[in-house]
């Protein structure tokens, strides 16, 4: 496909798609054969700045009046529209990111809605609070909070699973009544420009929502943190990008929450139900290609299982059916990019290097030609490494994972946090006593036990440590995107 037949997504500006005013695209490249998917224009820091100022007029027209059923009612109609609109949704997830139909059909656009769904409701039942005082001449006082949008909401989304990180907080936000500027990741710009005009669609007013596509430093997302009539900035990706956020976040001191890195383990007892627990690590370490949050690339395994459960887990790896999106029962696609594949490639290397025994994988899958330029990579598990290697260390992001044996509860809870992340962890075990000793000991925002990321939309989701800062999900999203306000009345 040429350039000038390719698909074009614009930034989605005041209600309106626009081009770049400086002229300037960037290619979207697919993950499944290297072709072009789209050319995206990338807005100059005009284009920024009229995002930010379309945001902020909005919020004191017809938005900033909006009663919040009326608010409510909206962000309903939006989650309707994506599932009336759910197979453009679909394609363009799928066109973007590589991931298998069956997955990207059951998690990325349905959660894409359901987001809208929950907070939609949430905002309705939110309570505001009231203190009755005492005052030393016996009338007393009442003071009481009021909930008030924070204002223009910058939200900086990955590529991972970019439907549903990016719903997460452009629901909440909008629901609070405030308005936003979102700028997806450059590789995975398609469903943030559709949702614009399924905004446009449901009536929410021009400005409320505005989309600019872009990457990081000297581009969109940096134009966009600096600016300073952006109150807020909601950010999930990597830990070093978001202390970048966090210092440009500081001048003007606007508040941010942040989602970040992991690398995040599981701990395997020798009194677990050896089957679920198997099926739990290949699902936790190889879901996405390894690319979510929250997917396991350290396995603690109590040492009188190991060796089962190696044999077992590497058995069921194996039967992972490597394939196109839209192929016959694939369950394992490519990484989202070459570039990022060549960063995962670069730990494969490092494992290598240092000593670890490959159980299965390790390297480039043989692929068919038409499928060569793609991003593919073998799902891989190691043992034998040191906990100093980079691999154990490091956040790989990718389908691989380590098990390493171990003797002692201790010893294991001991080497779960010996990282500076702290975004998730897993516990197998079937005795539980140990699962109530354990799980709290655990240094992560989330510790699942018997299960691997079983989400309730209400519960506080973050990370601790360098895997975040403040926790969204339920009533914490409200807290973050509103300013709570005390009135006191002296009676
Ligand atoms: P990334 O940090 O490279 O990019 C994320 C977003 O930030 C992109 O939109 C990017 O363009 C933008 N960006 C980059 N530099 C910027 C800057 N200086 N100023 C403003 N914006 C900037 O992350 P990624 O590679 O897209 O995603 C993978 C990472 O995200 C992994 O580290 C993963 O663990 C993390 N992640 C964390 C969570 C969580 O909930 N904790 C969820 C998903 C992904
Ligand atoms: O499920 C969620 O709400 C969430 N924020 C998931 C994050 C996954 C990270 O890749």
């Amino acid at each position: 496909m040429s350039n000038h037949s390719a698909k074009k997504i614009h930034n989605f500006i005041d209600g309106h798609y626009v081009s770049g005013s400086e002229g300037k695209s960037f290619d979207d490249i697919s993950p499944v054969d290297g072709s072009l998917v789209a050319v995206v224009s990338e807005a100059s820091k005009s284009d920024v700045d009229q995002a930010v100022t379309a945001a902020k007029k909005a919020l004191t027209g017809p938005w900033g009046q909006m009663s919040v059923s009326e608010r409510s009612r909206l962000l309903h109609a939006v989650a309707d529209r994506i599932d009336e609109r759910f197979e453009e949704f679909l394609e363009a997830e799928m066109a973007d990111t590589g991931k298998p139909r069956a997955l990207a059909s059951t998690v990325d656009i349905p959660r894409g809605a359901a987001n809208f769904r929950i907070f939609a409701d949430l905002i309705r039942n939110e309570p505001d609070h009231v203190f009755q005082q005492e005052t030393p001449d016996g009338m007393g006082a009442l003071n009481y909070t009021v909930r008030k949008p924070k204002g223009v909401i910058a939200v900086i989304s990955p590529w991972n699973l970019p439907m549903l990180l990016m719903t997460w907080k452009v629901a909440p936000a909008l629901a609070c009544g405030n308005t936003i500027v979102a700028k997806p990741s450059e590789d995975t710009p398609a469903t943030a420009a559709l949702l614009g005009d399924v905004m446009n669609e449901v009536g929410i007013p021009a400005g409320v929502f505005n989309v600019v596509h872009g990457f990081g430093p000297n581009s969109a997302g940096e134009f966009l943190t600096n600016h300073p009539n952006v109150d807020a900035i909601t950010f999930t990706g990597e830990t070093r990008t978001g202390e970048a956020i966090m210092k440009a976040a500081a001048v003007g001191v606007r508040d941010i929450s942040s989602e970040l890195g992991g690398k995040n383990a599981a701990i395997v007892f020798a009194d677990c139900d050896l089957d679920k627990a198997v099926s739990g690590a290949v699902r936790s370490s190889f879901t996405n290609c390894g690319q979510v949050c929250l997917c396991t690339e350290r396995v603690y395994v109590e040492r009188s299982i190991f060796d089962e459960f190696v044999r077992r887990v590497v058995e069921e790896t194996r039967q992972l059916r490597i394939g196109t999106p839209k192929g016959e029962g694939t369950d394992f696609g490519p990484l989202v990019s070459s570039k990022h594949r060549d960063k995962v490639l670069q730990y494969f290397e490092i494992a290598h290097t240092d000593g670890a025994t490959i159980h299965t994988g390790g390297g480039i899958p043989d692929m068919p030609k038409e499928l060569q330029g793609g991003a593919w990579i073998e799902p891989t598990i190691w043992t034998g490494l040191p906990e100093t290697s980079r691999v154990i260390r490091e956040e790989i992001f990718g389908p691989c994972c380590h098990i390493q044996p171990f003797d002692a509860e201790d010893e294991a809870i001991h080497m779960a946090n010996d990282t500076p992340y702290g975004l998730a962890s897993v516990i197998w075990t079937e005795n539980l006593s140990r699962a109530h000793r354990v799980a709290p000991l655990l240094e992560t925002g989330i510790t699942w036990v018997n299960t691997w990321n079983l989400r309730d939309l209400r519960t506080p989701f973050g990370g601790s440590k360098a895997s975040g800062i403040g926790r969204e999900g339920g009533a914490y999203s409200l807290e973050f995107y509103t300013e709570i306000k005390n009135i006191c009345i002296k009676i």
